[in-house]
């Protein structure tokens, strides 16, 4: 069984409430949700963080965002906005080693982030 958490989310010995799936992307929601919609999208290739993306990750990264894009307006949240937050390292707040991008809104977010 793998080590890591969100692997084990893509395989299924993780259980998750999945809002969508292809080929190389999944999406589920947060167990800890920050926001009313809270929901984390991953690719399924197990990529550590932003600062091990490669050069040939170009497509990859584009359908993580048309899926955000089609998942902020399922969850309707494109007329009001919301939020992309990606934790990087450390001092990131980055908790799973496994990249993902949170989708956070149905509520006013504030800004600065703490
Ligand atoms: P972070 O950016 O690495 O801090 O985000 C990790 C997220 O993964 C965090 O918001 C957790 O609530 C979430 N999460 C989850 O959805 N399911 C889990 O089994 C675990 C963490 I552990």
């Amino acid at each position: 069984m793998t080590e890591c958490l969100f692997c084990g989310i893509v395989e299924g010995s993780i259980p998750s409430e999945k809002v969508y799936e292809d080929e190389h992307v999944i999406a589920f929601k947060d167990i800890h949700a920050q926001a009313p919609v809270h929901i984390l999208v991953i690719p399924k290739k197990h990529i550590p963080s932003v600062q091990q993306i490669g050069e040939g990750e170009g497509m990859l990264l584009g359908r993580i965002f048309s899926v955000i894009n089609r998942l902020a307006k399922e969850h309707g949240l494109s007329e009001r906005g919301y939020r992309i937050v990606n934790n990087c390292g450390e001092e990131g707040g980055q908790t799973v080693h496994h990249i993902h991008f949170h989708l956070l809104g149905g509520r006013a977010l504030t800004w600065p982030p703490g």
